[in-house]
């Protein structure tokens, strides 16, 4: 069995998942060895539900079983370092997809401010969700705009907009 270790030093080689970062591959690192307390090299499963909610992703129970046994590969019972990325590199928010929807939403903020103002009054702002989701009911717009608007000055500026918009987009 020869892996041929052509790629530079971490092993991310098993299984699917994306490409990471230095970045993000020493988050999962630090996150696997803060709980491989006894230093085996791996994790049993059941922490692996934690570690995915500490990235900020609820699974199910359910859901959880059914990853898990996707990519506990040897069937061990626990995550070795190269199955725990495989399985958390889907979990891990990718950079430039974040790059790349700031880009989008600036964009789509501009068109709204259309007067190059750096704010959109919340009723406009209203006006593009309802746009994006037509399914929000008004008070719950009410409500939105009531929580994006943090500071109260009655418009919403690019960043309160990112805010709400990848919060949505994440959730
Ligand atoms: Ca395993
Ligand atoms: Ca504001």
């Amino acid at each position: 069995m020869s892996d041929t270790a052509s790629e530079a030093g971490e092993s991310t080689s098993s299984g699917a998942g994306k490409e990471l970062s230095k970045d993000q591959l020493k988050v999962l690192r630090d996150a696997f060895n803060a709980f491989d307390k006894e230093k085996t090299g791996s994790i049993p499963t059941d922490v692996v539900g934690t570690i995915l909610e500490l990235l900020g992703h609820k699974l199910s129970e359910e859901e959880l079983d059914e990853v898990i046994e996707e990519y506990d590969e040897d069937e061990s019972g626990q995550l070795e370092f190269e199955e725990f990325v495989a399985l958390a590199s889907n979990y891990v928010e990718p950079e430039e997809d974040y790059e790349a929807l700031r880009k989008e939403l600036r964009e789509v903020f501009m068109m709204y401010d259309k007067d190059a103002k750096g704010y959109l009054p919340v009723e406009e702002f209203k006006a593009i969700l309802r746009e994006l989701d037509g399914a929000v009911p008004e008070e719950e717009l009410d409500d939105i705009v009531d929580e994006i608007d943090a500071d109260g000055s009655g418009t919403v500026d690019f960043e309160e907009f990112m805010e709400v918009m990848t919060a949505d987009y994440y959730a």
